[in-house]
């Protein structure tokens, strides 16, 4: 069927995003924005988890699991609020693969597919949402170094 086809692929993006993340963790710590760097950590980890997600539902559904080559990430940025752009930007993409996903499940009729990938809906409402705020915050600071350390701090504690 398409939709675990498609699910299989999304497995690659999942950890693509992953791989993403890890890659502007090592840019922030090598900025001293260890706060920002332990957020990116944390948000890899979880793209981890997403992949997961489709690979066990893949092997639930008997469907053998083919796991791609991943793309070299990025590894540098001007600013961390070029940073944080592109991680709003990836999430918009993966939201995109997400709904063409579920468009597939939707005309294949394949509710399983369509209940797990609600999951995945509700769950880029909030990747989006969060990335938007640091970069509107991000946008708000401008230059000032004393309010950039400041979100650094607030990045850092998220649990
Ligand atoms: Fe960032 O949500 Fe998965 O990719």
């Amino acid at each position: 069927m398409n939709t675990l086809k498609k699910m299989n692929e999304q497995i690659n993006h999942e950890l693509g995003s992953s791989y993403i993340y890890l890659s502007m963790a090592a840019y922030l710590t090598s900025k001293n924005l260890k706060g920002m760097a332990a957020w990116m950590h944390k948000q890899a980890n979880e793209e981890r988890e997403h992949a997961m997600k489709f690979f066990e539902y893949l092997n639930e559904r008997g469907q053998a699991v083919e796991l791609l080559a991943i793309e070299k990430p990025k590894n540098e940025w001007k600013t961390p609020l070029e940073l944080f752009e592109d991680a709003l930007k990836h999430e918009k993409k993966i939201s995109a693969l997400i709904s063409a996903i579920m468009e597939t499940a939707i005309i294949e009729k394949d509710y399983p597919s369509i209940a797990i990938l609600q999951w995945f809906v509700t769950e880029q409402v909030e990747e989006e949402a969060n990335a938007s705020e640091i970069v509107e915050k991000l946008k708000m600071i401008g230059e000032h170094k004393g309010a950039l350390l400041m979100i650094d701090k607030e990045l850092g504690a998220r649990q």
